[in-house]
Order: C-alpha cells, then structure tokens, then sequence
C-alpha cells in the first residue's frame, strides 16, 4: 500500500512539473509567411529590456525630424525612438513640419542647431535638399543620422534602413506579377515625388522590370498622393479613370495604400482592381478582410524607430562613428552591424520585408 501511495505521488509530481514546463514555453512563433521571420512583437511592454544608465545619456536631447505629422507610421516610428532614448536616459524631442517638405526640415533643423541637441534623426523629405542645414549641424558636432527615408551620404553618418531596397523593389513587383496574373498594367501611387524612400524603391522596381520574366506587365504610371490621405485618394480615382484596364495599384506608402483600399472598396472594384505595397495592419486590416488587398508587405516601426534611437545613443557614447564594420548593441533588438549602402554611404538594415496576409493580419494589426 506505502509501494502504491508513493508510486501515485511520485507520478503526481511528474505530471506537476511536465504541466509548469509546459506553462513555460515561448508562445508559438509567427511563421505563416512561409519563409520571411516575423517582425519582433514589440512595444511598451518591452521597455524593460535595458535599465537606464547613468552613461554620458542623462540630460542630452536627442531629437528626431520625421516627414510630417498626421502619419501614424511615423507614430509608431517615433513611439519606437522616443522608448529607445527614455531607457537609456536621455530625453528624446520628435518634431516633424506639417507638411512633408524638405523646407518644413530645414526650418526645424535649423531650431534644433540653435538648442544644441546631442543628435539628430532626419526621415528625409528630399535626399539632397537638406545637406547644407545637416553640414552645418554635424559641424556644431551634432550627430546625425537618417531613417526610414534617406538623404545623401554627405548629410549623414549612417541610414537606418528599414529592409533592403531591392528586397522590397523585388517584393512590389513579383506581387504585381501575381496579382495581374503575369500580364495587364499596373500604377504605382507614391507619396511625394521627392522622397528618398520612396523614389529608390520605385527606381528598384523599374530596374527589377527590364527582367524578361516580366515582359507582360506593363507600368503605365507613378502617381503621387504626397502622403495626404484626400489626395492619394483623389490620384487613386484619376488613375481608375485614365486606365480602365488597369488591373492592380501598388502603393508603397501607408497612407496611399489605405486610401487606395477605401476607394476600391467603395467602388466595389474587389477582384477586378487588385491592390498591394506597404501597409499598416491597423489600418489594412478590414480590406485585407474584404479581399480588396490579397496581402500586402511591411516591417515593424516601432523598431525601425527603436533602432534610429539605439543608433543616435552610439553616435553620441562614441560606440560607432558611421562606418563601415562599426557594430554596437541595439537594446532589446541585439547586435547590429554597419554595412556599405548602395549610395556610397553607409547603413544598418533592420530586417527583411515581412508579408501580412488574411492568416495573420489578426494577430498583427493590433500591434502597429
Ligand atoms: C509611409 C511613409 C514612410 C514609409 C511607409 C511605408 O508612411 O512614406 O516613409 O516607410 O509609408
């Protein structure tokens, strides 16, 4: 009977401690994109990861310039930064023009000079616009970087990339060539016509085009909605209007690609205008659903904004100068290294594209 009792405790303690293993495990990892990792759930939440130091941080201003306000991309890019600066101790400034031009930068750069930041972080309207304004700060020995859209390498130290250019050039149009089913036209509706970023993923997707392989599908025009929602939802309708046998948009902007999805869905053009490019999951999400967008790409940027923060701390400890092969510790995110940017600069690359499609569109638009 003692035999049996401690046989059934014994077996009581085994199935105790396999259930509290169990308990313990990591969360299932997000792996329906069928190759690409996913994008580091991030947030608030994970402001834990580094303890502030008491490092040459306490009481300097970093501050970061983003392309204008109203875009909640770019809150969630500056909600990423401003995280990044806080653990670390510093105080961390986010201005941004109201609209998105390099003149609206070059005015508040110019604020920033005067109050003697630490750093600056530019999202550049303009790749070359900027370069006197950005000159004259890292000579007041401010450092200076770009992120999410980059200007020329004489106006920084170091891009913060969010994915290779030719990876997402690569990604808009094999998605064109799917949804079109490899012939008809396609528009791309842009942001503004100066931004860097936005420029050199269309020159990647031309570039990209010349392929044999893609002989079929036919550009037949970049619009620009300026990353104004009421404009790019106007380009979006003139486009429908002048290309009646136009058979997908790729909009590689948040703001255009959502207006895009309210205008296609209102006009009930599902399965016959197809839409994809770069998009929030919090606000692609319901035309996802809809079917109006089959999926569409994007990264995480919150830690495209964390990782600009990570970035300026290093500039400004001396950690890194911007050159090729410096490497530093990017908080939460781990290590970094500083690669060659194809502009003769240099860069640092987050990670590659991610795809949001019906499967995991759920779980993601809660989160940006
Ligand atoms: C818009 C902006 C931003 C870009 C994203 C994808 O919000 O143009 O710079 O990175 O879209």
């Amino acid at each position: 009977m003692k035999k049996r009792l401690l046989a059934l405790a014994l077996a009581a303690v085994v199935i105790f401690t396999l259930a509290a293993c169990g308990s313990k495990e990591a969360p299932a990892a997000n792996t329906s994109d069928g190759g690409a990792s996913a994008p580091a759930a991030s947030g608030d939440s994970d402001s834990a990861a580094t303890p502030a130091t008491d490092s040459g941080i306490a009481g300097k201003t970093f501050a970061i310039v983003a392309k204008n306000t109203g875009n909640p991309y770019a809150d969630k890019e500056n909600d990423g930064f401003t995280a990044a600066i806080e653990e670390a101790g510093g105080t961390a400034l986010v201005r941004a023009p109201e609209k998105p031009t390099a003149e609206g930068q070059i005015q508040i750069i110019e604020e920033l000079i005067n109050q003697q930041v630490a750093s600056i972080t530019i999202v550049g309207n303009d790749v070359d616009a900027l370069q006197p304004v950005l000159k004259k700060a890292m000579d007041a020995g401010i450092k200076v970087s770009a992120a999410d859209s980059g200007v020329n390498p004489a106006s920084r130290q170091v891009f913060i990339n969010q994915a290779g250019t030719t990876e997402i050039g690569q990604a808009l149009v094999d998605a064109a060539f799917d949804l079109t089913g490899g012939t008809g036209q396609f528009a791309i509706l842009s942001a503004t016509s100066q931004a860097t970023n936005q420029n050199a993923w269309i020159d990647s997707m031309k570039e990209i085009l010349k392929d044999p392989k893609y002989a079929s599908i036919e550009l037949v025009k970049v619009a620009y909605g300026d990353d104004l929602r009421d404009k790019s939802v106007s380009e979006t309708e003139a486009l429908l209007q002048s290309y009646p046998d136009l058979k997908c948009i790729v909009a590689p902007t948040t703001v255009g690609i959502a207006a895009a999805g309210k205008v296609l869905t209102d006009k009930n053009l599902q399965d016959k205008v197809e839409l994809t490019g770069l998009g929030l999951p919090s606000e692609m999400a319901d035309y996802i659903d809809n079917g109006v967008c089959k999926y569409m790409f994007l990264w995480n940027p919150i830690d495209v904004g964390y990782l600009a923060g990570q970035t300026a701390i290093a500039l400004v400890e001396g950690t890194i100068t911007g050159a090729e092969g410096d490497s530093f510790t990017a908080g939460r995110l781990g290590d970094y290294t500083i690669v060659a940017a194809a502009d003769g600069g240099t860069e640092i690359i987050l990670g590659a594209p991610f795809k949001f499609e019906p499967s995991n569109i759920a779980e993601w638009k809660a989160v940006y």
